[in-house]
């Protein structure tokens, strides 16, 4: 008898011990099943032995297995409940790990576009432009008139844009901040007007909103040759110092004379490929002297001043440079196509 009630005792002591090392929800089934299983648990053995016990003994016996029984029943159901309501932290129920090293949050960068407009902005800050900026929503006159863009010109076509009301647009160049900077300042000035341009334009190499930067330098004695010599210098900045740079004449509103200026092709050196269509040379940007008339139209007078002025798309830019051959790509912030510029 005393046997018996001893052995159960120390059956209470292990059971005890054990709920106390209990961790999370499986390691307490696992408890629960050695001790109350129905077939092979050590209660139910308890019980199994008993028969064999005399008989007169049976039922106090029986009374100190069932006191067993319920002590681990509710140690079982009180340790459940301290489990779910998190006294223990849980991490082995939750399936974490908690000694596992920490998975590293993803490293965001810039956007290519920001790169390429940084080191434009860079290159120009280095020879001492100023940098300026003004609404991307314009009045007609800033963003056309002022700039011989009368409202019958034909060349209004060529940058047919959003109108908010007939006078007021989404500026289809960062032309309007020149203007805005004339009718403010007295020359001598050089700065750059980087900034997001917009027009009715939509294909695989046009986007209805661009970025541009755009570039204005006034003075005295300002002539075609610090038009040349600048973007000269630019070109080489922008693309490595064997770049070749040669200017052909063209046509702008705003400048006269103008002219459209290649570079020696960035993929092929100059030797032709696919991507200069065998030339040998790439279109970069546009350029030309001030045309008297906008210096009439913000007050200066063009028999004193002169000055040249330029413009390149950032995106066009950033295409070459990383053979990117659909403008949307920027757009679409696809992570498969950022991260490849980390
Ligand atoms: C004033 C006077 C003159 C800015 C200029 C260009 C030539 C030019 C295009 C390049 C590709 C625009 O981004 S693009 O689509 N720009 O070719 N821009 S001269 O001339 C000015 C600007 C302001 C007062």
């Amino acid at each position: 008898m005393s046997d018996l009630k001893a052995r159960i005792q120390g059956i209470r002591d292990a059971f005890n011990q054990a709920l106390g090392q209990v961790e999370g929800l499986k390691a307490l089934e696992e408890l629960r099943n050695q001790y109350l299983g129905r077939k092979r648990g050590i209660v139910k053995d308890l019980l199994n032995d008993l028969r064999s016990a005399p008989k007169e003994l049976r039922p106090e016996l029986g009374q100190v297995v069932n006191r067993l029984k319920q002590a681990v029943e509710s140690g079982l159901a009180e340790r459940l409940e301290e489990l779910k309501s998190g006294e223990s932290d849980g991490s082995s129920e939750r399936g974490i790990d908690i000694t596992l090293p920490g998975i590293a949050p993803e490293l965001g960068s810039l956007h290519p576009l920001n790169v390429v407009n940084r080191d434009l902005i860079r290159i120009f800050e280095r020879m001492g432009y100023e940098v300026a900026g003004a609404s991307e929503i314009e009045t007609d006159f800033y963003n056309f008139e002022a700039l011989g863009l009368t409202k019958d010109h034909p060349a209004r076509d060529m940058q047919d844009t959003f109108y908010i009301t007939d006078e007021v647009v989404l500026r289809t160049h960062t032309s309007n901040v020149q203007i805005h900077m004339m009718q403010n300042r007295k020359p001598p000035f050089k700065a750059i007007m980087p900034g997001r341009v917009y027009r009715k334009d939509a294909d695989i190499t046009h986007s209805p909103m661009f970025n541009q930067v755009e570039g204005l330098v006034v003075g005295e004695n300002i002539t075609f040759t610090d038009l040349k010599g600048t973007l000269e210098h630019f070109l080489k900045q922008l693309f490595g110092s064997d770049t070749k740079m040669r200017l052909r004449p063209s046509y702008f509103p705003f400048t006269e004379p103008s002219a459209e200026v290649d570079v020696t092709c960035i993929i092929c050196g100059g030797k032709g490929c696919r991507v200069c269509k065998n030339s040998g040379w790439l279109e970069i940007l546009g350029a030309g002297m001030v045309d008297p008339v906008v210096f009439e139209n913000v007050g200066y007078d063009p028999e004193t001043v002169s000055g040249f002025a330029f413009g390149l798309g950032v995106e066009r830019v950033a295409m070459l440079k990383h053979s990117i051959s659909d403008i949307r790509m920027f757009f679409d912030n696809d992570l498969r196509f950022l991260s490849q510029f980390n």
